[in-house]
């Protein structure tokens, strides 16, 4: 009888996917660990029962998330990383030329020793690169005591229960916009808003009265079902979400990074919302 990993995540909607074989499952002081094999997905990582990053799709999710801000900078040295466990975004930061410190805060000390040990297919050798400054810290903390400024800050959260739920509060993105440099830009996983509506238009609430620029982006991540995932958007440098398709192209062919969904043009359509999108991150009757 094929065994079946269920992930349940959003009311209503239940997501299940075979495990060919079980690769490693454990408690760490924060979570419970679990790998596996599954014939679309290759190896998966799910943390509390929720799929966090998959061989076959991660590069979409860590692409998106490390380039868009990155490429439209244009000038990024130091990089935050708050969560990422995973070395997936580390890995992608890294890859750009200019970057002299990237500084991860993960609360979770076991996940790094487990992904050193067996995401090497996601991670590489970022953890053993001497830009990077790991700090296995809480991110709330982190953010509201550090001395360092930082010219992107990418909050790569699991979602809002659990570890991850702090992340998601006015406290975090107070502190997250307190450790960005002068134009820097802060970006959030924010998931999947047809499933997650409350997620982005919670963060936009936040973000909105910080930043004189907010808003998000959308890339479909097929491990993350239902549709497209949001990425939150914040800075107080109102061009970077418009940078020139050419300045794009150019930075892109200059950096010699190669990408398999990142591309100048994705990065540019995946600012344009549907409707039902936008009205996510617009002012509540309320307020
Ligand atoms: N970040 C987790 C995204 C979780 C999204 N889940 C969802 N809404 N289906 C993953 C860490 C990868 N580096």
């Amino acid at each position: 009888m094929a065994e079946w990993f269920e992930e349940i995540l959003h009311p209503g909607f239940r997501t299940k996917l075979q495990v060919d074989k079980v690769l490693y499952e454990g408690d760490s002081e924060h979570q419970k660990l679990l790998l596996f094999e599954n014939a679309v997905f290759g190896r998966v990582l799910a943390l509390n029962n929720i799929v966090q990053t998959t061989e076959r799709d991660e590069f979409i999710y860590h692409e998106m998330l490390t380039h868009v801000p990155l490429f439209a900078h244009g000038a990024v040295r130091k990089v935050l990383i708050i969560g990422g466990g995973d070395g997936g975004m580390l890995e992608e930061t890294l890859k750009h030329r200019g970057i002299e410190k990237v500084t991860m805060v993960e609360i979770d000390a076991a996940v790094i020793d487990f992904s050193k040990q067996h995401l090497r297919f996601i991670c590489n050798d970022a953890f053993e690169d001497e830009r990077l400054d790991l700090v296995i810290a809480d991110g709330v903390d982190y953010v509201e005591t550090t001395c360092e400024r930082y010219d992107v800050v990418i909050v790569d959260s699991t979602d809002p229960v659990g570890p991850g739920e702090v992340l998601f509060t006015e406290r975090f993105y107070t502190g997250a916009k307190r450790c960005l440099a002068a134009g820097g830009v802060l970006v959030t996983q924010n998931g999947v808003p047809f499933f997650q509506a409350d997620e982005l238009r919670n963060t936009a609430a936040c973000l909105r009265p910080l930043f004189r620029d907010s808003s998000c982006y959308l890339a479909a991540v097929p491990g993350y079902t239902g549709g497209v995932m949001a990425f939150g958007w914040a800075t107080d440098n109102v061009t970077l979400r418009q940078t020139p398709l050419d300045r794009l192209q150019e930075r892109v062919r200059a950096s010699g990074i190669e990408t398999r969904h990142y591309s100048a043009e994705v990065h540019a359509a995946a600012f344009a919302l549907p409707p039902w999108v936008s009205a996510l991150l617009e002012r509540s009757p309320q307020g």
